[in-house]
């Protein structure tokens, strides 16, 4: 069911006014300091930015999907770091439970994600299984009423914050791939758990990322989540919706670097004009709005027909590919208008810069976007569906 269309809109008008006045003033800061303020982190609680893809009997606002895209394209027109603090709770650390948690498992956390008082992070990337996510080692061994889980996750997202963790680890060692792999719910403060260090990176700073560690950790068997080896099924299906969600945020963030382009280019004057009359810094900005605006069509084509029952993991891909390349270049475009304040850190162009280099990296790089584009076509033709 499509979301109310007065209460959508008065959202989405909260949350423009929410990260023009709260978060734009920040950014800078936050890129200095690499830490988001409590106090902005507080106000997305009360927003409840946390809990946008929670329904609504768990506490959440429940929003369909193209609703939710709607709000993360606002969110992407500050610093991607914002979103970054609710987007686990939000996305690939809550939806697991969401669409394959049982009764009990959601009425258990789904409130805590929902407020915010719960961090949800989800751990499936290892030392050795990146894009190959069907070969993690990260292992449980059943013994009566509890899984011993062992192993090491790379570059968690809101790890250092995170109180649940969602782990795909290997429950089949006989099975080597996709098939041996279950999804568990692990709460942080279980024995045997530990965070590493923010890791030291190119952008998005204000947003960590860690290893996770799992030594021996107990977890109870009402912890899993779906059936023994049905944990890749479960990441791949909270992928493709997180996918969606990251392209609205790129979208986002392009259409912000096309308003700045087009202001900066009337005030900076060159051969005795505003440099936006001259055309080819024109043909810069034009084909950066052309295709932001290509992008905000994919990201709420395919919502829409996820919200309408459709499985979208062909046009999850193709958006994710399409949104992040694109934001690579109009971020690269935009460093070009600006000139040497482009690259020069007071203008916080080379802080966009930075920031969307990591979207054709995390939920999958564009060249398992790529694969996931073609296998997808190839299977329907299989089926004399395509
Ligand atoms: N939804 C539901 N099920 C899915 C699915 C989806 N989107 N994608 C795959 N599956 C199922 C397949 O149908 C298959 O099940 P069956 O054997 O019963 O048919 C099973 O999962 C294994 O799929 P597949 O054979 O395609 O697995 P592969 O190991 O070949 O790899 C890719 C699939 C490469 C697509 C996957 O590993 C991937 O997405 N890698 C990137 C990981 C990633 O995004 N990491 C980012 C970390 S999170 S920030």
């Amino acid at each position: 069911m499509a979301f109310d269309a007065e209460i959508r809109k008065q959202l989405l008008e909260t949350v423009r006014r929410f990260v023009s006045e709260k978060c734009v003033p920040l950014e800078a800061q936050i890129d200095r300091e690499d830490e988001m303020p409590q106090s902005i982190v507080e106000e997305m609680k009360t927003l409840g930015l946390f809990g946008l893809a929670v329904p609504e009997v768990y506490g959440g606002l429940d929003l369909d999907m193209e609703t939710e895209c709607l709000v993360a394209l606002e969110l992407g027109q500050t610093s991607p770091a914002f979103r970054s603090v609710a987007g686990t709770n939000i996305g690939i650390g809550s939806q697991a439970l969401v669409l394959h948690g049982d009764e009990a498992q959601k009425n258990r956390w789904l409130p805590g994600i929902a407020s915010g008082d719960f961090i949800a992070s989800f751990a499936l990337t290892e030392p050795e299984a990146g894009s190959d996510a069907a070969s993690v080692r990260t292992k449980a061994v059943r013994e009566g009423d509890v899984y011993i889980l062992s192993g090491t996750k790379r570059y968690i997202t809101n790890a250092n914050k995170a109180d649940l963790f969602t782990v795909m680890a290997r429950t089949d060692p006989d099975q080597p791939g996709a098939k041996g792999v279950s999804a568990f719910i692990v709460p942080r403060n279980l024995k045997g758990v530990s965070v590493g260090p923010p890791e030291r990176k190119m952008g998005q700073q204000g947003a960590h990322i860690c290893d996770v560690n799992f030594d021996q950790v107990r977890v109870p068997l009402d912890h899993r989540i779906a059936g023994e080896g049905e944990g890749f099924k479960v990441a791949m299906s909270v992928l493709d919706k997180g996918r969606l969600h990251i392209s609205a945020v790129c979208t986002g963030m392009a259409e912000r670097l096309v308003r700045e382009m087009v202001r900066y280019g009337l005030e900076r004057r060159q051969f005795g004009k505003p440099i936006a009359q001259h055309q080819l810094v024109q043909a810069l900005i034009a084909d950066s709005q052309a295709e932001a605006y290509a992008a905000r069509c994919m990201v709420l084509e395919t919502a829409r027909r996820r919200d309408a029952g459709e499985k979208v993991t062909l046009l999850a891909s193709s958006t994710k590919l399409f949104a992040s390349e694109m934001v690579g270049r109009v971020a690269d475009r935009a460093v070009q208008v600006f000139g040497g304040a482009g690259y020069v850190a007071d203008y916080g162009i080379e802080r966009f810069y930075r920031d969307a280099r990591i979207f054709r990296l995390y939920e999958g790089t564009s060249q398992i976007q790529q694969i996931i584009i073609a296998r997808e076509l190839i299977k329907a033709a299989e089926k004399d569906m395509l």
